[in-house]
Order: C-alpha cells, then sequence, then structure tokens
C-alpha cells in the first residue's frame, strides 16, 4: 500500500501542500525511464533566481514545491540554493547548504530522485549526505577544481555545464566563431579534467549551458545543433526553461515577454529537443514538458513508416 499521503498522479489537485507521513525506498539514478526523454524540475530555494526567486523561499515552501513537482511526474527535482542568474550575488556554502540540505532530506524521504545544483563542492558533498543523487555543477568545474575527485570518489552523475567566465562576467565572454564546435572543444577539455581525477566517461551528462556566457543567436545555434553535444558520447541535457532567449523571441510592441509568459515556448523546446535525442530537459513547469516528451517519444518510431521506409 502506498505510504504517502497523496501518491504521484493521485493527490488531489487541489491541495496545496501535499503532506508527506511516511518515508519510500530512496529513488535510484539506474531505475530512471529510458524510453523518453527525462524532466527535471527547478527548484530554487533562492530570494533571488530570475523566474521564480524568493517563491521558495523557505524549507516548507521548497518541500512543498518539490513534492508537487514530484506529484507531477517530474523524474528528478534540481534543487539549488545559489541563483545563476547574470550578475547574482554568490551564496557562501554554508548558508547555501543550509538552504537546501533540509529540502533535499524531505523529498528523497518522498523517494524523489535530487540533483543539487551547486558550483561548491562542499554543498555538492553535503547534498549527496542528504540522498542526492546527480551533482549539476553549472561552472563547468571552474568554480572549485575539488568538485572533480568528489565526482570521481561518490561516482555520481555529474551535469558538466559550458560557462565561460562566472556569473557576473559571462555575459561579456560570448564571443564565439563556431560556437556549437567552441562549446564541445572546451567542454571537452574539462572532461580531460575529470577522467584525471578518475571519473567514469558514463558519470558525464553535457549541458550546452544555454544563456550563460551566450547571446541569443548563440543560444538557438546550440539548440539547432545539440548534435555536436551528442557525437561527444554522452548524455545531453537541455536547460532553456523561461530563459531570456524565448522572452525576446516573444517580444510583442516591443516588449519581450515575462518569465512567467515563456512555458509555451519552454514546452517547444522541450519537444524538438527531445525529438532529437536530448537525454533530459531542465523546466520549471513540469506537465507541459513531461506532456512535450512522451509525444515526442511517440513520434520517433513513426518518422520511417511516415516517409515510406518502414
Ligand atoms: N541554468 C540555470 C541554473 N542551473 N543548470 C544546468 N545544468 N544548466 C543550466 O542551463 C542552468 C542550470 C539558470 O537559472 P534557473 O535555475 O532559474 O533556470
Amino acid at each position: 500500500m502506498d505510504s504517502l499521503a497523496a501518491a504521484p498522479g493521485t493527490g488531489p489537485a487541489t491541495s496545496p501542500l501535499p503532506v508527506l507521513r511516511k518515508s519510500r525506498p530512496a529513488a535510484q539514478f539506474k531505475d530512471l525511464p529510458t524510453d523518453r526523454t527525462l524532466v527535471m524540475g527547478i527548484l530554487n530555494v533562492t530570494p533571488d533566481s530570475f523566474s521564480d526567486g524568493g517563491k521558495h523561499a523557505t524549507a516548507d515552501t521548497a518541500i512543498a514545491a518539490g513534492l508537487r513537482m514530484f506529484y507531477a511526474g517530474a523524474d528528478i527535482i534540481d534543487v539549488g540554493g545559489e541563483s545563476t542568474r547574470p550578475g547574482a550575488a554568490e551564496v557562501g556554502a554554508e548558508e547555501e547548504q543550509q538552504r537546501v540540505v533540509p529540502v533535499i532530506q524531505a523529498l528523497v524521504k518522498a523517494g524523489a530522485l535530487v540533483s543539487i545544483d551547486t558550483t561548491h563542492a562542499a554543498t555538492a558533498a553535503a547534498a549527496l549526505d542528504a540522498g542526492a543523487a546527480i551533482i549539476n555543477d553549472v561552472s563547468g568545474l571552474s568554480m572549485e577544481p575539488e568538485m572533480a575527485g568528489l565526482v570521481a570518489r561518490s561516482k555520481a552523475p555529474y551535469i558538466l555545464t559550458h560557462r565561460r567566465g562566472n556569473a557576473v562576467t559571462m555575459d561579456s565572454l560570448a564571443e564565439y566563431g563556431n560556437v556549437a564546435d567552441e562549446v564541445a572543444a572546451e567542454l571537452a577539455g574539462v572532461r580531460e579534467k575529470l577522467y584525471a581525477a578518475g571519473v567514469a566517461p558514463e558519470q558525464i551528462i553535457l549541458d550546452p549551458g544555454l544563456g550563460f556566457s551566450k547571446n541569443e543567436e548563440q543560444n538557438w545555434e546550440l539548440l539547432q545543433r545539440l548534435d555536436v553535444l551528442q557525437a561527444m558520447g554522452h548524455k545531453v541535457l537541455v536547460a532553456a526553461s523561461r530563459k531570456r532567449f524565448l522572452g525576446s523571441l516573444l517580444t510583442v510592441a516591443g516588449k519581450a515577454a515575462p518569465p512567467a509568459e515563456r512555458d509555451a515556448a519552454t514546452a517547444a523546446v522541450t519537444a524538438i529537443s527531445a525529438y532529437r535525442g536530448a537525454w533530459a530537459v531542465r523546466v520549471h513547469d513540469v506537465g507541459p514538458s513531461l506532456d512535450a516528451v512522451k509525444t515526442a517519444a511517440r513520434m520517433i518510431p513513426a518518422l520511417p513508416a511516415a516517409a515510406g521506409h518502414g
């Protein structure tokens, strides 16, 4: 019998605060679905993230939001305690851990698979201790190179994101000849450091780092040329959700769409990325992207027949 107040997909749609009664067995990375692209829900436990900052600023509201995403069907919940938006202030690792650890513990207890969005090795270690299964480091090892040793020792999957500079400097570093090739080459350089530290190839998940030291045109080019990253032989994560380049695309009367009005475009990026074989998408609004990945999975085998080859 189900040990939770509300099992995935069965909770009353109107319940604002899902209640956790008993724990479930810990979810495992190896048990994630493999027949479709995965949906990672974004849970920022921060006062200042660009699209949901302040919404989940306390542990209780963050846990409730995370449980809602889990019950809505998110495969992974990505918990972060430091905003990564351009120009955001850095948060100390201790404060970051105070924000994320109780949230991770509660979500893991509920049976969710959790990733920790951090550039700090100490926070990644504390998150793994609290039950997180994946390390998501938007700095691509550049903030704390000791992260590589932790990834090797823990054997945890590691999301290697492309970014030049840090949250303050990255916008000024968006100069590329061929953005997809250069991003791939720079990721390959960091990958060498991971290998040197003893990280196994199958632990590595690549992320083009949309919006991190890329302008709008470059973000679109990276999405168009996802195959360049896929050719590197790892899983690929696409994280376009509500980003500025989607707001610009949806400009009406000279006004970019605000973050809350970018979810339909996000779901469209999800569908196309899934169709092109992305391993996962990282999104704020889980439901539409879940529908999109299921639709894409259903479309893929239909192609050869539709084209008269099958
Ligand atoms: N973007 C943000 C935060 N974390 N993690 C990965 N792997 N890739 C990203 O592009 C990424 C990320 C930006 O902020 P948000 O949490 O508000 O989306």
